[in-house]
């Protein structure tokens, strides 16, 4: 095992005995969400997994250990610290392993250290993806290149509008990483259910989707498989709304000249501002909707690895 990582024993015996478990981020803690609703929402998907019958495995990193699985005090001092906290992406690892240093956790990084404990399901928001004037910022998400690489499938809503999908997609497809709608062939946006775009797959039960992932690592595709799941239809935000906010927002971004790390906190944070308590509320349905599926998917590839 890494020597770096911190497996908690509830996750170590589940892993161990073949049950499905389920990893989260944290970075949806520390960034994506205000206290104390963060703490709450983290709490909440936790106990939505064990009511499915999985185990939950929120991943950051503590003091220079990476840890694929926090305790509910780990959770609520994250939540606390909000973006005092380090978001962590995989540049970021080496050093703060070295220095002894508190990181949270995106996509990336989640997807990594699954990885390493063993964890093959990871439920989260939405991703990150090709920003919106990606051909001359070259901002273009670390996730995707996680996808591209590690084997973990990630449950997701899509990807926040405040990114370009189109490009998203395309850089998914030139990586080789398959991208499953559920129930629907539509790409989900996030807050809203329709993009205009096309996913790979449409797959309507967790079943099919096990089986995708099973051929995927029976094939030895090093890769990794994003599921996007719609958000529930009474959650679902109004599209002019939700795009007027990301259109203002990403103006705003361009006039203080913010980039690199920051640009997607800051763009969250915005959209946030702009849409009111809104969209908070649609964010946290669409996280339980999407660990509800992640853990059935978990159990349904649980079942065909016996
Ligand atoms: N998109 C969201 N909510 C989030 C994020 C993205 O709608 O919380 C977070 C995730 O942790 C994701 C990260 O992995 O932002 C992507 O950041 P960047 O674009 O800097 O790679
Ligand atoms: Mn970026």
């Amino acid at each position: 095992m890494n020597q770096y990582l911190d497996i908690n024993p509830e996750v170590k015996e589940a892993l161990e005995q073949g049950k499905p478990v389920v990893a989260l981020e944290s970075t949806i803690i520390s960034h994506g969400m205000p206290y104390p609703q963060n703490v709450e929402t983290a709490l909440n998907v936790e106990k939505i997994i064990r009511e499915e019958g999985a185990i939950p495995a929120t991943i950051a990193i503590i003091g220079g250990r990476l840890k694929a699985g926090l305790t509910p005090e780990e959770i609520e001092y994250f939540g606390k610290k909000g973006t005092e906290i380090t978001k962590a992406s995989r540049r970021d690892l080496a050093a703060l392993c070295a220095k002894g240093e508190d990181g949270a956790t995106t996509v990336t990084t989640t997807m990594m250290i699954a990885h390493m404990a063993g964890i093959k399901l990871f439920a989260t928001g939405g991703i990150g993806g090709v920003h919106r004037g990606a051909e001359t910022t070259m901002d273009i998400s670390a996730d995707l290149e996680e996808l591209a690489n590690t084997p973990v499938m990630v449950v997701c809503a899509g990807a926040k509008a405040i990114l370009n999908l189109q490009l998203t997609l395309e850089y998914l497809e030139t990586h080789g990483v398959p991208v499953v709608g559920y129930g629907t062939k539509e790409l989900p946006a996030f807050y809203s259910r329709h993009s205009g775009l096309e996913v790979d797959y449409r797959m309507d039960t967790p079943e099919e989707i096990a089986k995708l992932f099973k051929s995927q690592t029976d094939l030895g595709l090093r890769g990794g498989i994003l599921v996007t799941n719609p958000i529930p239809e009474e959650y679902s935000m109004d599209d002019t709304i939700i795009n007027k906010a990301i259109d203002q927002a990403i103006n705003e971004l361009e006039e203080k000249g913010i980039h690199g790390k920051e640009s997607t906190p800051f763009l969250l944070a915005r959209v946030k501002e702009l849409t009111g308590g809104d969209s908070l509320d649609s964010n946290i349905q669409l996280v339980y909707n999407n660990a509800r599926l992640a853990s059935r998917i978990a159990k349904a590839y649980v079942e065909l690895s016996k």
